[in-house]
């Protein structure tokens, strides 16, 4: 069996990346081994605890609760989930920016809830006004994003957790992407600047983790209750996450990565691949194409189709927002190199 061509050289779009060596480490060791049966795998399961004390620290929550999902699909899925069990209706709702990631269009399929979607400002960050006139007695959920995938914006959390409040909702905060840059960042966007109830950050992506290793938190533990189900021939007696078996090599990944890297190497990683994103901005730009400034590390710029067909055709795995912009996530395993060289045939295709 071959591993995927070229591994990660020309991989411009994804919001993985190549897992820290001694998480690959980790991974391995731990591969067979399931967090989803504490009672069978104790070591795992202090891992876990582990991996959630210090995904709370990066994310300023005293006491953390929460588990290692399998992404931030599921984090996000379990945070709709338990805004659903809290509301005090039977046709809850929740409003969202539509920047958020499609991950929210499944939870709202699968859970039945009202999805309310406003949209973003000439920014890219949610409208604030929208989402006032939105919200109302049966909003159960207000989602704010900590890092679009598209454009790596972040909206006004702390402004966000007030219009929730005032009418009773919860706020959930998907970092599943921003939340291992953002704490290097002056942006005000975790559980010690605003009322969050829950959050999706994940180690997978900038956490330099092995797939899968996704995280919810959530600000006190009764909120995970709201996601528990009697387990009755385990040890264990009640489990909270969505899948049963789960990934001890993703919990395993994540402790050591964290370990690792939090906080110096992953400050270390933010600034090279932050000054990456603004090196390749300003690179777009000098060529005149339209960029939308990269706040985070991640670059979207007006570049024609047909390029854009031209630069994939030459190996570049890239991608496009849904407006068509083409979309650089700087990622860790994006070297000045390499984007270097993406530019180099950029301009040889422009002369032709
Ligand atoms: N929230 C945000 C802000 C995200 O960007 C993503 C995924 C999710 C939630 C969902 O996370 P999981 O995919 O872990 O469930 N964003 C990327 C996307 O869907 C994920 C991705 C990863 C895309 C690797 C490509 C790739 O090669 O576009």
């Amino acid at each position: 069996m071959q591993a995927e061509p070229q591994a990660f050289d020309r991989v411009l779009s994804s919001m993985c990346t190549e897992p820290h060596p001694v998480a690959r480490d980790a991974a391995e060791r731990f591969l067979a081994t399931n967090p989803g049966d504490p009672g069978t795998y104790p070591t795992v399961t202090a891992l876990e605890d582990e991996a959630i004390a210090m995904l709370g620290e990066i994310a300023g929550l005293d006491d953390p609760t929460g588990y290692v999902a399998s992404g931030g699909t599921e984090a996000n899925l379990q945070a709709v989930r338990i805004a659903r069990e809290r509301a005090d209706t039977t046709t809850p709702n929740v409003v969202m920016p539509e920047s958020a990631h499609f991950s929210f269009q499944k939870a709202a399929d699968v859970l039945g809830v009202d999805l309310r979607i406003v949209p973003t400002d000439a920014d890219h960050r949610v409208d604030l006004e929208a989402v006032r006139t939105c919200v109302d007695a049966e909003t159960a959920l207000v989602v704010g994003v900590a890092g679009t995938t598209e454009y790596g914006r972040v909206d006004p959390i702390p402004e966000l957790g007030r219009v929730a409040r005032e009418v009773d909702a919860m706020l959930h905060v998907d970092a599943a992407w921003g939340g291992f840059v953002l704490p290097f960042t002056d942006h005000e966007w975790n559980f010690s600047h605003a009322p969050v109830d829950t959050m999706a950050i994940d180690p997978h992506k900038m956490g330099q983790a092995a797939v899968p290793a996704g995280g919810l938190l959530v600000r006190s533990a009764d909120l995970l209750d709201e996601l528990a189900v009697d387990t009755p021939y385990l040890e264990s007696t009640a489990q909270a996450t969505l899948t049963g078996t789960r990934s001890g090599a993703g919990v395993a990944s994540a402790v050591a990565a964290m370990a690792e890297l939090w906080p110096t190497g992953y400050r270390t990683q933010y600034v090279r691949s932050q000054n990456n994103a603004e090196w390749l901005a300003d690179a777009l730009e000098k060529r005149g194409y339209e960029v939308v400034e990269p706040t985070l590390p991640l670059v979207a710029a007006d570049v024609p189709r047909s390029t854009f067909d031209a630069l994939r055709d030459r190996g570049w795995r890239i991608s496009r927002t849904g407006t068509g912009e083409l979309r650089i996530v700087c990622m860790p395993h994006v070297s000045r190199e390499m984007l270097a060289s993406f530019v180099a045939d950029l301009d040889r295709l422009e002369v032709r």
